[in-house]
């Protein structure tokens, strides 16, 4: 969860690929006003963008910058994950059990936002538990910190997209002025994405809806302005189209190239013997799609449009998918048809609680038996695969491990 958010924040602030420079920070150091005068000279700021005085001092005046986040935003991943892996801690047996259950707690909002907006309620809930795991990380302390020490820091003293920065703690000032949230309320990553969403504070003022008509968009609090929102971003930024799916699972013929291939017709991959994986018929033929296999000798997909506008999102292929297969797998669907190579079948809730039990019992600390696998567990995994010779030691809470420590006694 922290890595993904990570990962998020980084692809959304600096692109993919891009990292902080080495040094940045010392060069910063050197240049910049003291923060005190800095938060004095920004105020102009702040009021051009219709922020008043009185808001200012009350968000700006008692902040600390947090400076922690210069190290995280270059802080490489901690762990290496194949594509399997990512998909099964993704789409984990915790997370389509919660996702069900929100489902059905949720039934009617999710029902009047699917009529309003056409998005379908499994793609909302798959963006809903992979971005904030449904919320968890909005009401979790341990995962978020202050938005707005996070972002003033990196507005003062982060020499690399400073104007990005500047013009994200100004959009967080804005959403305090509006009364959305105070500023005590907004925790986020150290980017200072934030609330159900995991949004930029951008996102919230262009793309929010305020759904429950208490006259504010709330990132916190119910979820009703963030999943109409989600449906509001799918539809304008990502070109949602309303009654279409987003993709299948395949079987190809032989002879059939998985190099780049355009955009076609159902019909006419059809006509090439292209069949679902399932072995049920494509439901919409006339829809445009194209081939991808994320990794040779695994499943190969047929994506269509509402694939790409869940990937306008992030840019990564693999995150949309996970995003989708969660929502399919959160409806009813199974698991993929074809596994990927070397890859393990998801393990279930009470495997996972097996492992951190056993863990735990040996001295690796997995802080707590949920069923959940955050950073504590991996880390713990990682020194028990470390210890006892497994390979390669990746962190990952899977079968492999469990059967293991089901020998360590
Ligand atoms: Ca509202």
């Amino acid at each position: 969860m922290t890595l993904s958010m990570s990962r998020r924040a980084v692809l959304t602030a600096f692109g993919a690929g891009v990292a902080f420079a080495g040094g940045s920070r010392l060069v910063a150091q050197q240049a910049r006003p003291a923060f005190g005068q800095w938060v004095e000279s920004f105020r102009a700021r702040a009021r051009a963008r219709g922020v008043s005085d009185a808001t200012y001092s009350r968000a700006m005046g008692p902040i600390k910058p947090d400076t922690s986040v210069y190290a995280l935003g270059r802080a490489q991943p901690e762990f290496r994950e194949e594509v399997w892996q990512y998909l099964n801690r993704r789409v984990s047996d915790w997370r389509i059990r919660t996702g069900q259950e929100r489902a059905r707690e949720h039934a009617r909002l999710l029902e009047s936002v699917e009529r309003q907006y056409g998005v379908d309620r499994y793609v909302m809930l798959g963006l809903w538990g992979m971005e904030s795991a449904f919320g968890d990380v909005v009401v979790n302390p341990k995962h978020m910190r202050p938005v707005l020490p996070a972002l003033s820091a990196l507005a003062w003293g982060e020499p690399r997209r400073r104007a990005y920065w500047e013009q994200e703690l100004l959009n967080a000032l804005v959403i305090v002025e509006r009364g959305w949230a105070a500023p005590g309320e907004m925790i986020g990553s150290w980017a200072g994405a934030m609330g159900h969403t995991q949004w930029m504070p951008e996102v919230w003022l262009n793309m929010g809806v305020d759904f429950d008509g208490d006259g504010r968009i709330s990132p916190f609090g119910p979820p009703d302005d963030a999943l109409a929102g989600t449906a509001q971003y799918l539809l304008r930024r990502g070109k949602y189209r309303r009654g279409e799916g987003w993709g299948y699972e395949v079987r190809l013929p032989a002879g059939i190239a998985l190099g780049a291939t355009e955009m076609q017709a159902i019909s006419s991959w059809q006509e090439r013997g292209v069949r679902q994986a399932s072995g049920k018929a494509f439901p919409r033929p006339n829809e445009q799609a194209r081939l991808w296999q994320p990794v040779a000798g695994g499943p190969v997909f047929l994506l269509s449009q509402n694939f790409y506008a869940v990937k306008s999102y992030n840019p990564a292929n693999t995150y949309a998918l996970a995003i989708l297969h969660l929502g399919d797998r959160i409806s009813g669907e199974g698991a993929f048809v074809q596994p990927f190579p070397g890859g393990e079948r998801v393990p279930t809730l009470a495997e996972v609680q097996e492992i951190q039990r056993r863990l735990t019992a040996l001295g690796f600390d997995t802080d707590g038996t949920d069923g959940r696998v955050g950073r504590d567990t991996m880390l713990a995994v990682r020194a028990y695969q470390r210890k006892v010779g497994l390979e390669p030691a990746d962190g990952y809470a899977g079968l492999k491990v469990l059967t293991r420590l089901r020998q360590d006694r």
